[in-house]
Parts: structure tokens; sequence; C-alpha cells
């Protein structure tokens, strides 16, 4: 198997591959080698007939993933920010919700901005008792840029999404349950055994029907509000909101738009 820097990849039985991103320094923030890495393991995946589901975990006991690395993409243009918005699209995010082998989050803490998209286009969500949601792009001066704008209305509707993302709070596993957001909630040391249970559950079907009913099930679903999102959100990368927010979560203030 090949040897990854910030994300591990572990068989739990011949069928199900558990995917864990490794950087519990930073809360598991998704930087581009991250999501090059998560690609390359889930293309793999995707293409070895033997594996049924595939699991993504956050190492450590705090987080998921605690969004888009902030310290890298604070140093973006307009420019950049979209076009790695279509790349973050392409290896990650619409390449997970379009993938044929079922991929299950197991939300183990924080997933937030990114984290939240990265378990939004996942398949199926189960979170631990500690996990904590939310899209706090706005606080930063942008937006949810990896799908969160269009894929969390899609889950929760628009009146919930609507309020998630305008007032950027967090929300708790529970309240995420209520929302159904996520399919369980349980403590955090049988987080690993639910998620394999909803993949020994599909290793019981048919991989072709179940990869044919993900494609039916996304075709139900516009592309048009992504492209307006995308668009938005290099508009966004260009207002003087943009610096600040960023600025001011590394300089540990709150920001003053
Ligand atoms: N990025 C980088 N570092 C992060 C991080 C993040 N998202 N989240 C946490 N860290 C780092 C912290 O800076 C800290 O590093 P050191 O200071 O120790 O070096 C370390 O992880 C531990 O975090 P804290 O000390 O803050 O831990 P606490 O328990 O006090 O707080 C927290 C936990 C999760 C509440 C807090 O860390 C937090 O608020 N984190 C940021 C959450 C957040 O706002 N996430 C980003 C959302 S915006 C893009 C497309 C999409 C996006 C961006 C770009 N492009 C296409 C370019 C999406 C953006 C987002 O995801």
């Amino acid at each position: 198997m090949m040897k990854y820097q910030n994300i591990l990849v572990k068989d739990l039985s011949e069928n199900i591959r558990l995917i864990t991103i490794n950087r519990p320094k930073q809360l598991n923030a998704l930087n581009k080698q991250t999501i090059e890495e998560l690609h390359q393991a889930l293309d793999a995946a995707g293409k070895d007939n033997k594996i049924r589901a595939i699991i993504l975990m956050g190492s450590g006991e705090k987080a998921f993933v605690a969004g888009a690395d902030i310290k890298e993409f604070m140093h973006f243009t307009p420019a950049e920010g979209q076009a790695l918005s279509e790349t973050g699209h392409r290896l990650l995010f619409d390449f997970i919700e379009q993938m044929h082998t079922p991929v299950i989050a197991a939300i183990n803490g924080y997933a937030l901005g990114g984290g939240l998209e990265l378990a939004l286009a996942s398949h199926i969500r189960v979170a631990s008792e500690n996990a904590r949601l939310g899209l706090p792009e706005v606080s930063l001066g942008v937006i949810p840029g990896y799908g969160g704008t269009q894929r969390l209305a899609q889950h929760v509707g628009k009146g919930r999404a609507m309020e998630m993302i305008l007032t950027a709070r967090q929300i708790d596993a529970q309240t995420a349950f209520t929302y159904g957001l996520v399919s369980e909630v349980v403590p955090l040391d049988k987080l690993l055994d639910t998620a394999v249970a909803y993949a020994e559950r599909i290793l019981r079907n048919s991989p072709r029907a179940i990869g044919l009913a993900i494609e039916a099930v996304n075709a139900g679903y516009g592309r048009e509000g992504f492209r307006a999102e995308n668009r938005l959100f290099g508009k966004a990368f260009g207002t003087p909101d943009f610096k600040e927010g960023t600025t001011a979560f590394v300089e540990r203030r709150k920001p003053e738009f």
C-alpha cells in the first residue's frame, strides 16, 4: 500500500477500508497535500473490487476535520481561491459523492467548514457524542466553498441550513441527529464499531446495484447552485473581510467587520 504523510490507510477486513486523516495537532485541517492524498487513497479504494465500503475518520479524540487549513488558504488570491475550489471538488468532494463504493463518515469530534463539507459529501454519517458540526466560514469573511451551501440544505432543508450558515454556530451531535444530518450518535469508543456495522450491512448487498443507486440519488440534485457557490466563493476571497477574518483567527482575536 502507498505511503502517505497526512493520512493513514488500514483495511479493517477484506472488504472494509479505513482512511484516517492524520494531522491531529492541526485538528486534521485539510491542506492541499491532505486533499491530494485523500484523493489518491479514495481513488485506489474505488478501483479495488475487494473494497466494498470505506470509512473516513479523523485521528485523535478531538476532531474529525476542523476545516480547510486556514493558515494555508488565507494567503490565496481570489483567482487561486476559485481555482482551488474547483480542484477540491474534482479531487475530493464531488469525487466522494460520485464514488460507487459507499463512503461512511465517522465524525469523531469537530466537523467544521471543509470538515463538515467532507462529511456532507459522504454517503452515510455517524457521529460520536462529543462531535460538533458547523459551517463557520462567514465568521472568517468567506463562504462555504466545498459544496456546503448546497449539500447542507439538501440534508437539513433550506431554513436550517440558512440559519447554521448565517450564524456560523456549531451544533452538537444530538442536534445534528434531530436535524437528520447524522444517522446515529454513539459514545466515542463505539464510533468505529458503529461505522463498521453500517459497512457490514452494505456488504450483504449487490455492489453493482449500490453504485447505480448512488448515481440515481445524486442525479436528483442540480449543479447550478454549486456553480454559483464557486463564483461567489471567489468573490468573497477578494474582500477586506476575508483578510480580517482569517488574520483574526491566526491572531486569536475576534474579527472586526
Ligand atoms: N486550520 C488551521 N489550523 C487549525 C484549524 C484550521 N481550520 N483549526 C484548528 N487549527 C489549529 C489551531 O490553530 C491550533 O494550532 P496551534 O495554535 O496550536 O499551532 C491547533 O489547531 C489547535 O486548535 P485550538 O488551539 O484552536 O483548539 P481549541 O480546542 O481551542 O479550539 C476549535 C478548537 C475547533 C473550536 C478551533 O480550533 C477553531 O475554531 N478552529 C477553526 C474552525 C474553523 O473556522 N475552520 C475553518 C472553517 S472555513 C477553499 C474552499 C473551502 C474552504 C476554504 C478554502 N478553497 C477552495 C481555497 C473552507 C473553509 C473552511 O473550512
